[in-house]
C-alpha cells in the first residue's frame, strides 16, 4: 500500500553518509532523477557518495559493497534490473546499515530492505493502453510495435504488463514487434528503423520511455512519414524534450513518471535513522498529458 513519510529531521540528516547508486545515465528521465537526488542532498546537507553504474548490475552490486565496506550511515539505489539482489541485500543487512530501494523494484523479499519508493509502472502501461483503446475506438483494426526498456527491468517488466492488462485480450490490437531499445534514444531510433523496414503498416507507437519514442521520431522521419499522425506514439516518462514533441504534435500522449524522488528519499532516510518506522512501499503521484495539456505544462515544468 501506498503511504506517507515523515517530514524531514534536519539533525539526523546534517551530515549523514548515504551512499547511493544509481542506474546510469540512460534517459532524460535518469539525469532529471540524478539531479533531483543531488540537489536534495545539497539542501539537507548530506554527506552524498554517489556512483553511477552505467546499466551494468555488477557494477551496482560493487558500488553496494564498497558503501556497505565504508560504513555508510544508509545506502538507497535504483536497481538496473529486478532480480538477484537477495545477497548483496542480505550482506548490507548483516552490517546492520538500512537500505532505501528509489524508482526500481526488486522481486528480493521485502524485510531486506525499509522501503521502495517510486511509481506504479503497471499502472503507467495501463493508462498508455487505455489513451490507444480510446484513441482507436473507431478503427477495426490496429498494428502495433512496442519498444521495450531494459530487458528485467522493473518498469519494462510492469509497463508490459499493465499494457497487456488492458490490450492482451483485444485481437484488435496486433503486435507486429516488440523489442528492447534500451531506454536510450539511440536504442529507439535504431529498433524503429528495423521495424519500419519491416513493416510498411504501423499504425503505433508503444514506447516504455520518452528517449526511445524521440529516437523513433527521426527513424518515423527519415522514412518520409509524419510522427504523430501516419504513426502514432504514446510514450511514458514526460520529460521536457518528450512533453516539447507531444506539444509539437510528434508524440500523440504520454503518462508521467515522476523522476523527482529526492526530497522523499531524504524524508525516508531521515525517518530510518531516527528508528522510526515507515511504510515500506511510497508509491509517486502522477499524471498523463495530451498535446494541449502538454502545451499548458510546459511553461512551469521542472525537468
Ligand atoms: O522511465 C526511463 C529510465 O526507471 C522509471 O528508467 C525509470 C525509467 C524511466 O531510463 O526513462
Amino acid at each position: 500500500a501506498s503511504g506517507e513519510l515523515p517530514p524531514i529531521d534536519p539533525t539526523v540528516l546534517d551530515g549523514a553518509v548515504i551512499g547511493f547508486a544509481q542506474v546510469g545515465s540512460e534517459s532524460g528521465w535518469r539525469s532529471a532523477n540524478t539531479d533531483d537526488i543531488k540537489r536534495a542532498a545539497e539542501a539537507n546537507k548530506v554527506d552524498l557518495q554517489f556512483t553511477s553504474a552505467e546499466g551494468d548490475q555488477a557494477k551496482q552490486i560493487a558500488s553496494i559493497k564498497t558503501y556497505i565496506t565504508q560504513g555508510v550511515d544508509v545506502i538507497a539505489f535504483s536497481p538496473v534490473v529486478e532480480t538477484g539482489w537477495d545477497s548483496v541485500l542480505q550482506e548490507a543487512k548483516a552490517a546492520d546499515i538500512p537500505v532505501i530501494l528509489t524508482d526500481r523494484a526488486v522481486d528480493s523479499d521485502p524485510s531486506l530492505y525499509k522501503t521502495f519508493i517510486g511509481s506504479d509502472f503497471v499502472a503507467e502501461g495501463e493508462k498508455a493502453a487505455n489513451w490507444a483503446k480510446k484513441e482507436f475506438a473507431d478503427a477495426s483494426s490496429v498494428n502495433v510495435v512496442v519498444l521495450e526498456g531494459t530487458t528485467g527491468s522493473a518498469p519494462a517488466n510492469d509497463r508490459a504488463t499493465g499494457w497487456k492488462n488492458v490490450l492482451g485480450s483485444d485481437t484488435k490490437f496486433k503486435t507486429l514487434a516488440s523489442q528492447t531499445g534500451d531506454f536510450t534514444r539511440d536504442g529507439g531510433k535504431k529498433v524503429m528503423e528495423g521495424f519500419l523496414a519491416a513493416n510498411p503498416d504501423i499504425q503505433l507507437v508503444y514506447a516504455h520511455n520518452d528517449d526511445m519514442a524521440l529516437g523513433a521520431i527521426e527513424a518515423i522521419e527519415a522514412a518520409g512519414k509524419v510522427p504523430g499522425k501516419d504513426i502514432k506514439i504514446v510514450s511514458i516518462d514526460g520529460v521536457k524534450a518528450g512533453m516539447e514533441a507531444l506539444a509539437a504534435g510528434k508524440i500523440n500522449y504520454i503518462v508521467e513518471c515522476s523522476p523527482l524522488l529526492g526530497n522523499q528519499l531524504f524524508q525516508a532516510a531521515s525517518a530510518v535513522l531516527k528508528g522510526d518506522t515507515i511504510p515500506t512501499r511510497i508509491v509517486t503521484v502522477e499524471s498523463e498529458f495530451d498535446q494541449a495539456q502538454a502545451q499548458a505544462a510546459l511553461p512551469d515544468r521542472q525537468y
